[in-house]
């Protein structure tokens, strides 16, 4: 059995379409687990879809990958604007890394335009929506070692 893709998810992604639909949808983290779980399947791979508010156990999971997983898509919330510890993680992980984004940062407020997760990404989907995160797993795993 192949490992898995693990999906990673930063802060307050845990309110998708619960709260600031205008923004990041009616969609729930839930439905894009599922999604993710459906297109990982597709291409014979599994996801591990884990999300968390505390920056320490997003570095803990990617510590984790290093052995387990084949791959790590994340989406690094607000985190991936401000953490080196997350940065420092990826990067010792030494697996392909896809960074993915419901919305397009870039087209947001000026202090969306960096993240320390895009200098170790080996690719970036942004704005899409959930959309975002199944391109990401496909990307993940075409690229999974
Ligand atoms: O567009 C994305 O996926 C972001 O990673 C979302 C982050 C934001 O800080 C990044 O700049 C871009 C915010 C996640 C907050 O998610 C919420 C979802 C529903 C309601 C409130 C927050």
């Amino acid at each position: 059995m192949s490992k898995p893709i693990y999906v990673l998810n930063g802060p307050n992604l845990n309110l998708l379409g619960v709260r600031e639909p205008e923004i990041y949808g009616k969609t729930t983290l839930e439905d894009v687990q599922a999604l993710c779980e459906v297109r990982a399947k597709s291409l014979g791979k599994t996801v591990v879809f884990l999300q968390s508010n505390h920056e320490g156990q997003l570095v803990d999971w990617i510590q984790e990958a290093r052995t387990k997983a084949c791959a790590i898509v994340i989406n690094p919330a607000a985190y991936g604007h401000t953490s080196i510890a997350l940065f420092d993680a990826l990067k010792a992980a030494d697996l392909p890394v896809i960074e993915c984004h419901l919305s397009n940062p870039a087209a947001r407020e000026s202090f969306r335009h960096h993240t320390y997760v895009s200098l170790v990404a080996a690719g970036i989907v942004t704005g899409l929506g959930a959309k975002s995160y199944e391109l990401a797993v496909e990307a993940a795993a075409a690229l999974a070692t």
